[in-house]
């Protein structure tokens, strides 16, 4: 009976075990990161090359590759951000890429809800950001 009782405890050890580590890897991923109406914010009026950074809590996690010359630019990218919660700040920060200096276009920020969601970010003047994101 003693042994029994012992491989309950065990158990019940590993169970808690279990779900901390699942707390621990809470996140938020991140996917159809796409923008239409940018601009290349120059002059002469060129299409935007555009890459985004995204933020968690003001700490840069993570970025695009830049898109060559179009104001309607797509990523394929797929974003796991971890230790990012619910009730964190995701900024996306949406960047032209220039030749020496790059141009912030605008920033996107969001309070992260549990579930999954589909945001549309409209910016007065620099067009607008959406993407998908999952909490886990
Ligand atoms: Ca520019
Ligand atoms: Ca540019």
């Amino acid at each position: 009976m003693a042994f029994l009782y012992d491989v309950r405890l065990a158990f019940l050890v590993m169970l808690m075990l279990a779900q901390h580590l699942e707390l621990t890897s809470a996140g938020v991923r991140v996917t159809g990161l796409r923008a239409e109406n940018l601009s290349g914010a120059d002059p002469s009026g060129n299409q935007a090359d555009a890459y985004v950074k995204v933020n968690c809590n003001g700490v840069f996690r993570s970025m695009t590759e830049h898109r060559t010359d179009t104001d309607d630019p797509q990523w394929s990218a797929e974003f796991i951000i971890k230790n990012c919660e619910v009730g964190d700040t995701l900024a996306l920060e949406v960047w032209d890429k220039d030749l020496i200096f790059d141009d912030h276009l605008y920033t996107c920020i969001i309070e992260l809800k549990s579930g999954s969601y589909r945001i549309t970010c409209p910016n007065k003047y620099y067009g607008t950001l959406y993407f998908d994101y999952i909490m886990f």
